[in-house]
């Protein structure tokens, strides 16, 4: 187990080279580089990672609140607490990865009232990684929730960056107060603020990086939504966590359950995965 900052991190390591570090704290995967030691995930230079602050950047683990839509903080309690180390080593492919759990405790029922048990699995290969989220109802009642891996990839710069993937995809656009529209683009590019959730969204997108050549696929299972996130310059610099200019180094592409929470009755649970895999520039 190592430490950034005061924080405890589990670092994984594949035999190829690729790395990946997971924050205890929100089971937080703030560092991947794959085998040719590409760096993959964008974390802000001005991250606190202190016990508490979301970590700005990885993937913060959205559970069980997406965003604002509800009365629990912004995006819910996971990505601030303090999830336990189930298990770390190789899996049966090879992967190197790690397995941490949250259950329900007295300061969660204080914000949710659920008995629930969340897993997150990070496993690394060589130009993959994958993050899956379980959740159980292990309560008598039905529970709702809202989630999200609020992936932010590294991009050389942000306005060369091209989703592939949306085209003909209805969204909801959070910068036009909720419209919902659909993209006619067959290729996204990134002008401005973008904060859109495009709804049953296609299981693969591309992600092309055009001043590296890099393009990262990602593929969901068990998410319904996908969500694009840029603040640009304008809320960048209201965010205290963001460096002025960081905006242009980053897109978040967040698989999501965000226009229609996930219902579980009591013994059900339901499984959600991202896998990202880097092709190389040309
Ligand atoms: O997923 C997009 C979003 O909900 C945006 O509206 C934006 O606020 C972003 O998440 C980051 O939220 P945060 O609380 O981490 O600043």
């Amino acid at each position: 187990m190592a430490a950034g900052g005061a924080l405890p991190r589990i670092d994984l390591a594949h035999p190829s080279g690729a790395r990946a570090g997971v924050y205890l704290q929100g089971a937080h995967v703030a560092r991947w580089t794959d085998a040719a030691g590409g760096d993959l995930l964008f974390v802000s230079e001005r991250s606190a990672f202190a016990a508490g602050t979301p970590i700005r950047g990885g993937i913060p683990v959205v559970f069980p609140q997406f965003a604002d839509q509800g009365p629990l903080p912004k995006h819910g309690f996971a990505r601030t607490a303090r999830w336990e180390r189930v298990d770390a080593g190789t899996a049966p492919d090879g992967a190197a990865f790690a397995l941490l759990r949250l259950g329900d405790d007295r300061a969660t029922r204080a914000l949710w009232p659920h008995p629930f048990l969340a897993e997150l699995r990070v496993a690394v290969g060589a130009v993959t990684l994958e993050v899956a989220l379980r959740v159980a109802n292990t309560g008598d009642g039905t529970m709702a929730f809202t989630c999200a891996l609020h992936t932010y990839l590294r991009v050389g710069d942000v306005r060369r960056t091209a989703v592939e993937g949306l085209a003909g995809v209805r969204y909801l656009d959070k910068v036009e107060a909720g419209a919902e529209r659909t993209e006619e683009r067959e290729t996204v590019t990134i002008g401005g603020e973008t904060d859109r959730v495009y709804l049953a969204a296609p299981d693969r997108l591309r992600i092309h990086d055009g001043e590296s050549g890099r393009t990262v696929v990602v593929e969901k299972r068990g998410f319904r939504d996908a969500v694009v996130w840029n603040p640009w310059e304008e809320l960048a610099r209201g965010l205290p966590d963001l460096g002025d200019d960081e905006y242009l180094r980053m897109l978040c592409v967040e698989p999501a359950n965000a226009a229609e929470p996930v219902r579980l009755a009591p013994g059900e649970e339901w499984t959600g995965t991202q896998r990202l895999r880097v092709e190389p520039g040309g």
